[in-house]
């Protein structure tokens, strides 16, 4: 199946700081599957818990063999060997900083339907997708035809709903 993936860093691990996180990361996805297009990396403003340094974020798409919650927990394995810690020891709010965040945004399947999923550990398209432009902006770079199978819109169409929302906001 295709995914697309967001990925986020903004502190530094034993790697270095967050450029060498998300290509270190990019590397790794590399592992298990075929990444066939990175955007740029952008420097972007926190969003939720604002009191963090700022972030670097990407998004790149893989072709991989894996299913939606076998790659979840591929993702999973990676930014923990990459020295995520979410334990509540690490003092860290759970939007808080991190050395690297990988978040599964989209699939299809092979025979290029959308794949549409709830559980307790996964909601496919991701929830927020729509309304995060650290997502959106990296995403559109690489896949701007690809589309939201709920909301029916394309992520160059959310792109541009979102900045309408952002303008009539800052009125
Ligand atoms: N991730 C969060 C919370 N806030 N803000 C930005 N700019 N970029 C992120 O990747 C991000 C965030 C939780 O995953
Ligand atoms: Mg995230
Ligand atoms: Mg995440």
């Amino acid at each position: 199946m295709m995914a697309a993936i967001a990925l986020g860093s903004n502190l530094p691990s034993s790697l270095g700081p967050p450029p060498a996180n998300l290509r270190e990361a990019l590397r790794r996805l590399g592992r298990i599957g075929r990444v066939t297009a990175v955007s740029s990396f952008h420097t972007t403003d926190p969003v939720g818990y604002a009191d963090q340094p700022r972030f670097l974020n990407a998004a790149a798409l893989l072709e991989t063999p894996l299913a939606p919650l076998e790659l979840l927990h591929a993702l999973l394995k990676i930014e923990a060997a990459m020295g995520r810690d979410r334990s509540a020891a690490s003092g860290l709010p759970p939007k808080g900083p991190r050395v690297i965040d990988l978040d599964l945004l989209l699939c299809r399947g092979e025979d290029g339907r959308p794949e549409v999923h709830c559980s307790a550990g996964l909601t496919l398209p991701h929830p927020e997708l729509h309304q995060r432009r650290f997502v959106l902006a990296p995403l559109c770079e690489i896949a701007p035809d690809l589309e939201h199978p709920v909301l029916r819109r394309s992520v160059s169409e959310m792109l541009a709903e979102l900045a309408q929302q952002e303008s009539h906001a800052g009125r």
